[in-house]
């Protein structure tokens, strides 16, 4: 049925990139709705590290003042990093639990360094609301979850600030979809470096898979590894009420399963991010158990032999 894959499970429970709390929690709920358990059942070897710990925690201050949890969030992204150069080295898939979407400045950049190892470039494809390419000098709210694609891609502003990048990723091989809040410092460095944006109305207007299949083409003739990172918020709130900062306007439960299975039929994801889960603001549980129900897509559970689900 599958080429069977050996999966570890990393939890990357911060909650130090946003202002809400309650995305600790988001590791374990992820776990308690059967994360490990769909994965096995569709063939595939599963092991857990459990949750990480930030690597430091110095207290680090940044010119711009409305930054906070700075060090916390620098000691998550070197422990997500060092976990994920070290899962893929090991042959093993990793997928993240975040954890807030700062956890993914570590984890991108941990598989990046990993794949510069190994001759191949590497793709991300960004499902998520926002856009997170803030620089720490761009970002107003301070919350460093909407930097990390900013740093993975090498944009200035983030020496001494973050860790130094050993292998920055192409932003011509980064993909966004289901995008419908963006700031205007965000906008001009997209524009500037030419990122494939879709936006929720791109994605009205030529649909999911026109766009998710242009880019999947493009990982392809590349011989690329594709880094998928799944924000919560890529989500309409209403399927997915569970995190901080909903936008209306997201995807909706059949074109997020598409996407998932599209991206599974390809064969190309070597590594995913699950971020932004807040169990606090679900309800019970619906949101941690979609999400589950979505990695199962992604590890190529199909409509046919997905029982059926009532949230
Ligand atoms: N762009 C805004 C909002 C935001 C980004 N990422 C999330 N929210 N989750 C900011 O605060 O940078
Ligand atoms: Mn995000
Ligand atoms: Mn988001």
């Amino acid at each position: 049925m599958n080429d069977g894959k050996r999966v570890v499970l990393i939890g990357v429970p911060t909650q130090a990139g946003t202002h809400q709390k309650g995305c600790l929690m988001g590791p374990d709920a992820l776990r308690t709705a059967g994360i490990a358990e769909a994965i096995r059942e569709l063939g595939h070897c599963v092991e857990d590290w459990g949750n990480l710990a930030p690597a430091s925690q110095g207290d680090l201050q940044h010119a711009n003042r409305a930054i906070h949890d700075l060090g916390e969030t620098v000691g998550w992204i070197e422990a997500a990093a060092e976990a994920g150069t070290r899962a893929v080295g090991d042959g093993l898939f990793p997928v993240f639990l975040g954890g807030d979407h700062s956890m993914s400045a570590g984890t991108v950049a941990g598989v990046a360094r990993a794949a510069k190892a190994s001759g191949r470039p590497q793709f991300v494809l960004w499902l998520d609301a926002h856009s997170d390419f803030h620089t720490p000098d761009t970002t107003t709210s301070g919350n460093l979850h909407g930097t990390p694609l900013a740093y993975v891609t090498g944009m200035p502003g983030f020496a001494g600030v973050f860790p130094d990048l050993e292998a920055r990723v192409d932003p011509a091989n980064v993909a966004m979809i289901g995008i419908r809040s963006v700031d205007p410092a965000e906008r001009a460095a997209l524009r500037q470096h030419r990122v494939e944006v879709h936006d929720m109305r791109r994605v009205d207007q030529h649909g999911m898979s026109s766009l998710l299949l242009g880019f999947i083409e493009r990982v392809k003739a590349a011989n690329g590894l594709l880094h998928v990172s799944l924000d919560v918020d890529f989500l309409d709130p209403v399927v997915a009420p569970a995190v901080g900062t909903t936008v209306p306007g997201g995807a909706t439960f059949r074109e997020a399963h598409l996407v998932m299975e599209l991206i599974s039929d390809s064969g190309l994801m070597a590594s995913l991010d699950v971020a932004e889960l807040n169990p606090f603001l679900d309800e019970r549980g619906k949101t941690a158990r979609l999400m589950v129900d979505l990695v199962a897509s992604l590890f190529g559970r199909s409509v046919m032999d997905r029982p059926t689900i009532s949230y």
